[in-house]
């Protein structure tokens, strides 16, 4: 399984052979991925209705989503569909739905892997907060404009004579586009359905193009969940090497002890800035290794260390302040000879250990951020 191969590749700390099981796949290897596809938009746009037209079965039969003039659906409901079983229909309550009050279930978006966005009659703020939703995720959608038989039915009544049906449909659809596009969606994919009948207008049209994009739109679901599936291996990673800390700190505590001024500053740098390569060996973020991801991803190595925030090494050295404190007692003791002269010396040992333990803490953390990031950036192509 391609999962458990990305999370082995993680676990050993190789970036560019967990890019490789995504890349290398072809297509047809995420046919049995479920594609989970959550039906939104405000409440009575004809959600549900859809849902049923989906799984080509009419309302109040077995199996079939509740419809209705007033809100019927409060907790989100999966519908597998019967005849391609990876695409499970979700079928959400409407956004805002004040009929349900408190009982409608808030939905986190974040579950589903793809979306459709059925509107009815304008477009409006609702449909565009989604839209913004789902484009931060990094997530697609389809815009379904439903009940499109109404919208003819009230042409043809406002023109009895002469109404050109498909001057009114290109209309709408030019307009659901447009609104889209100013809502910086590139490539808006719109669909006229009447959830009546399944075989008129856009409705045989969104049925192919689902199909055709099918396989691609489970391997993006597969790449977009990955940072949730290597975040227990990198947290495992991250507990193994705190393990390791404390034994190094006493030994930078040690050496802190020295009488000399400066030198627990020194110390301490040191062993961070070695402490932290190890770490990078261990996550795969060592030069090396960079560089081979970076030339397999054909991107340049900067842009990936760019999303590195545990690189600088400014923000650690203002860490290491209060070793001056230390430093300037010892100075103070070389001057002028008094009655606590290793007060300078266990003071700096103190504050070594304190700080390098914290430092080195928060260095694990940052590293294994870091490779999420990294992670993140070098899929960024695959995304697109
Ligand atoms: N004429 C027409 N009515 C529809 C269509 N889709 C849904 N409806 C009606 O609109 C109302 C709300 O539909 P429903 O699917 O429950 O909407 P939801 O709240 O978004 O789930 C119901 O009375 C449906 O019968 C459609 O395509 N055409
Ligand atoms: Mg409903």
């Amino acid at each position: 399984m391609a999962m458990e191969e990305f999370q082995v590749a993680i676990h050993q700390g190789n970036l560019s052979d967990a890019i490789s099981v995504v890349q290398a796949k072809p297509l047809q290897y995420f046919s049995d991925t479920p594609l989970n596809v959550a039906v939104v938009g405000e409440p009575g746009s004809g959600k549900s209705s859809f849902v049923n037209s989906m799984l080509g079965k009419r309302a109040g039969e077995p199996g079939a989503a509740e419809t209705g003039i007033q809100a019927t659906t409060a907790m989100a409901k999966d519908y597998r569909h019967p005849t391609v079983p990876q695409l499970i229909l979700w079928d959400l309550p409407g956004k805002e739905d004040a009929a349900f009050g408190s009982r409608v279930e808030q939905v986190d978006l974040n579950r589903f892997d793809f979306f459709i966005i059925v509107g009815y009659q304008r477009f409006r703020t609702v449909h565009a907060d989604l839209v913004h939703e789902i484009q931060a995720m990094g997530k697609r959608f389809y815009f379904v404009r439903a009940k499109t038989d109404l919208d003819l039915e009230a042409s043809r009544r406002r023109q009895p004579t002469g109404c050109d049906e498909e001057k009114v449909l290109q209309r709408i659809k030019e307009d659901c586009v447009t609104c889209l596009l100013n809502e910086g969606v590139i490539d808006p994919q719109v669909f006229l359905v009447s959830n009546w009948d399944p075989q008129s207008f856009d409705f045989p049209l969104l049925w192919e193009k689902l199909q055709s994009d099918f396989l691609w739109l489970k391997r993006q679901a597969f790449i977009v969940r990955l940072p949730s599936l290597s975040a227990p291996v990198l947290e495992r990673k991250v507990a193994a090497l705190k393990r390791k800390i404390l034994l190094k700190v006493l030994f930078s505590g040690l050496l802190a002890l020295l009488p000399v001024p400066g030198f627990s500053f020194v110390a301490a740098m040191f062993f961070f800035v070695r402490f932290r390569s190890q770490c990078y060996r261990e996550f795969g973020l060592d030069d090396q290794s960079l560089t081979a991801l970076a030339r397999d991803i054909g991107k340049p190595v900067a842009a990936l260390h760019a999303v590195m925030k545990s690189r600088p090494l400014m923000p650690l050295i203002l860490w290491r302040l209060p070793d001056l404190v230390g430093a300037v007692l010892m100075l103070v003791e070389y001057c002028s000879w008094n009655r606590y002269p290793y007060a300078g010396s266990l003071l700096s040992g103190g504050v070594s250990l304190f700080t390098t333990y914290y430092m080195l803490q928060r260095c694990v953390v940052a590293v294994a951020n870091d490779t999420q990031n990294v992670l993140s950036k070098a899929l960024e192509k695959t995304t697109v």
